[in-house]
């Protein structure tokens, strides 16, 4: 799934360079996450790399599985976006009925995989993207009150080291978008059945 989503990332990069080298960092940064939504449409390079007019910063397709009756800790998922020109790093998130969330690494020690709070939290760089996908990067629900079940959705404040907050639905599901063997290939979905 890394794999797919390759080329618009090196698209994105590429565009983060150029405009690194122009734009000094965006002094005295805005407080409110209400000044996210103002920034303008990214130009050119972001709409190529991705389909939808997107603005800011937003997350795409999140979702989380349902949890087992008396389960209390579950993982999110989704792809960060950046459109706007300074780098930002999600640092944290909330949610209702959820004690706290933590933004985790995943990897392979020993042949097992552990997974640990990610310094800092996770980087989204400008005009950029930062994946939370199963085996990988992701959110971590902690102390969730209540069961999440397949087919509804759950509002996650993610909080970012700006100081900006964007609300996504996380949207519950058994098999994540585009039954995750080809995220980020929205042309062809080719070979699933039963979604
Ligand atoms: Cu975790």
């Amino acid at each position: 799934m890394r794999r797919l989503l390759l080329p618009a990332l090196l698209l994105t990069l590429t565009a983060c360079q150029a405009g690194d080298e122009a734009a000094a960092p965006p002094v005295a940064a805005p407080t409110e996450a209400a000044a996210v939504a103002a920034v303008p449409d990214a130009p050119a390079p972001a709409a190529e790399a991705h389909a939808h007019a997107h603005a800011g910063l937003m997350a795409h397709e999140p979702w989380s599985r349902p949890l087992a009756p008396g389960a209390t800790v579950a993982a999110g998922y989704a792809v960060l976006m950046n459109h706007t020109d300074a780098a930002d790093t999600l640092v944290s998130a909330r949610a209702d009925g959820v004690g706290r969330v933590e933004v985790h690494s995943m990897a392979e020690v020993d042949g097992v995989m552990q997974m640990r709070p990610i310094e800092g939290g996770l980087p989204v760089p400008a005009q950029g993207i930062a994946q939370l996908v199963p085996g990988g990067n992701h959110l971590m629900f902690f102390d969730v009150a209540r069961t999440w079940a397949e087919g509804e959705t759950v509002p996650v404040t993610l909080v970012f080291a700006s100081g900006a907050e964007v609300v996504v639905e996380f949207a519950i599901r058994n098999e994540g978008p585009g039954g995750m063997a080809d995220h980020g290939d929205h042309a062809h979905h080719e070979g699933h059945e039963g979604h």
